[in-house]
Parts: structure tokens; sequence; C-alpha cells
């Protein structure tokens, strides 16, 4: 048995809401092709699976049937701890972003301010994250605390002070946005170093740092997010041709350096997460 303290939990990022099939020709779209890239993911190593939701012309939505239908695909497939996103894609309003959180999904985003990204601003003022923060709290979710930038620190540090968050929390730190916190060693030390004792932490790295990324967070015993929604490429000028072979090179990286993938039941101890009915 895995022991708990050496386990990385691994998230895989798979859809995303920015990547297109034309960036990206094994992006899954359709329920049946997310369910089994997660089904993959799983197999490899992953414990977390992040969803975004997609037409299946690729337009990106948070609409509840197409949660619905992904979640059961997934399901179907593999126990993967289901995290919906609630960021969903630039420009969304905030009840367009949430409505699949009435399925009760194990885990939800939260990201704590707002960001330029790319040529778009990816809003979450203070009212937006406390009306998401309380449909998560309603449907039973479990949040994870996007941080993409120092300012969501802070943020972070009022929820905590004002007891609307409450140690252990669990946070993922997004290095490498185009205008948000850049993907070094100094930022991730930082942000690891800033949050509250007994929190635990998944960093993921965008495009080219996304592995460099990974294997600083498993040198400092966080968690690691790998997936299409970060990164399209498996190195220079090569497309992965799944979100399963990023998956499977943090577990290998992770094994050279004593860290075993944690299984679904281990990432629900290390994430204190209710474990499954
Ligand atoms: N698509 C990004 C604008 C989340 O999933 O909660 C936001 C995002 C965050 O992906
Ligand atoms: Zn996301």
């Amino acid at each position: 048995m895995t022991r708990v303290s050496d386990a990385v939990v691994i998230t895989v990022a798979g859809v995303g809401a920015e990547v297109t099939r034309a960036q990206q020709p094994h992006l899954p779209l359709l329920p049946d092709e997310v369910g089994e890239e997660y089904r993959r993911a799983h197999d490899a190593g992953a414990a977390i699976g992040h969803i975004h939701g997609r037409r299946p012309d690729g337009t990106p939505t948070q609409d509840l049937e197409t949660f619905r239908a992904y979640s059961a695909a997934i399901r179907a497939r593999c126990p993967i701890i289901q995290q919906f996103s609630t960021g969903g894609a630039v420009g969304m309003t905030v009840e367009e972003r949430i409505p699949a959180l009435a399925l009760r999904p194990e885990m939800a985003t939260l990201t704590l301010g707002t960001c330029n990204f790319g040529d778009g601003i990816f809003e979450n003022s203070m009212p937006t994250i406390r009306a998401i923060l309380d449909r998560i709290r309603e449907n039973g979710s479990t949040p994870e605390l996007e941080i993409f930038d120092d300012g969501m620190l802070a943020t972070a540090d009022g929820l905590f002070n004002k007891g609307l968050l409450t140690p252990p929390a669990h946070f993922d730190f997004v290095l490498g946005v185009p205008g948000a916190a850049a993907a070094t060693a100094d930022n991730l030390l930082h942000f690891a170093r800033a949050i509250p004792a007994g929190c635990t932490w998944t960093a993921a790295g965008i495009g080219r740092h996304q592995t460099r990324i990974a294997a600083m967070a498993l040198a400092l015993g966080g968690h690691v997010r790998v997936g299409f929604e970060d990164n399209i490429f498996y190195r220079r000028g090569e497309l992965a041709d799944s979100n399963a072979r990023f998956v499977e090179r943090v577990a290998r990286i992770a094994r050279e350096i004593g860290r075993e993938p944690a299984s679904v039941e281990v990432a629900r101890q290390i994430l204190h997460l209710p474990a499954a009915a």
C-alpha cells in the first residue's frame, strides 16, 4: 500500500475550454470520447478528472446536460474523482458557468480573482467568488482553489480569516497563463509557502512549462495537473496522442523519486474528501 505522504495526486485536465480540434486532433468532445479519454488517464495514474464541457462542434459550454452526459460516460468507465470547472470559458457569465453544479460533483473549481487570460479577461470579482462558493457548498462539493496570480492568495487569506474557507483546503497553482503568474520555480515556491498549514496543493504549468512545473511540484511534495487544457504537445513540435501520455510521464518521473500515483481512494484521504458512498 502506498504511504499517503508519498503518493502524488495526478489530475487530468483533458478537455478545457480554449484548445480546438484543429490544434489538437485528439481533443475529446463527445461524451464517449471524454469517457474513454478519462478512463485511459485514470488507468495511467490520474485520480482526479478536471472537466469542462463542449458542444459537439467544440464550442465551450457549461450546460448541465453536457456535464450530465460527460459525467455518466466517465463514471461508467472508471471511478476517477470528478472535478467540474466553474471557470468555463472567458466571457461566460456566472450563471452560465455553474448550472452543472446541480449534479453535485465531488469537487469543483473556485478561482480566487480576476486576471488577464491571453487577450481576454477571466472575471472573478468578489461577488462572483462568493456566488460560486455558495453554489459549491449548497451542492455538497469540495472546492479546489485556483490560484493564477499572487493577489489571489491574498483573497484566499481573506476568505480563511472570515471563516468562509477553512483549512485543510486544496489549492491548484496555475502557472504560465499569459497575463498571470509566470511558470517559474520562484513563483511555485512562493505560492506553496503562502498557503495555510495543513492545506494541500497541485501545480499546473501551461504550454511548454507543463512538464517542468510537474517535476518541480513532484520534488517539492506537491501534486500535479496535466492535460490538453494546459498543453497539447508531448515535446517540442510533437502533439501528444492522448492525455494519458502526460499522465504516464508524470507517473514515471514520480516513481523515479519515490512517489507513487495516488489511487482514487488514497487521493480522497490526501485531499480530505468524504469517502465514496
Ligand atoms: N478556461 C479558463 C478561462 C477553471 O476551470 O475553473 C478558466 C479555467 C478555470 O479553466
Ligand atoms: Zn479548467
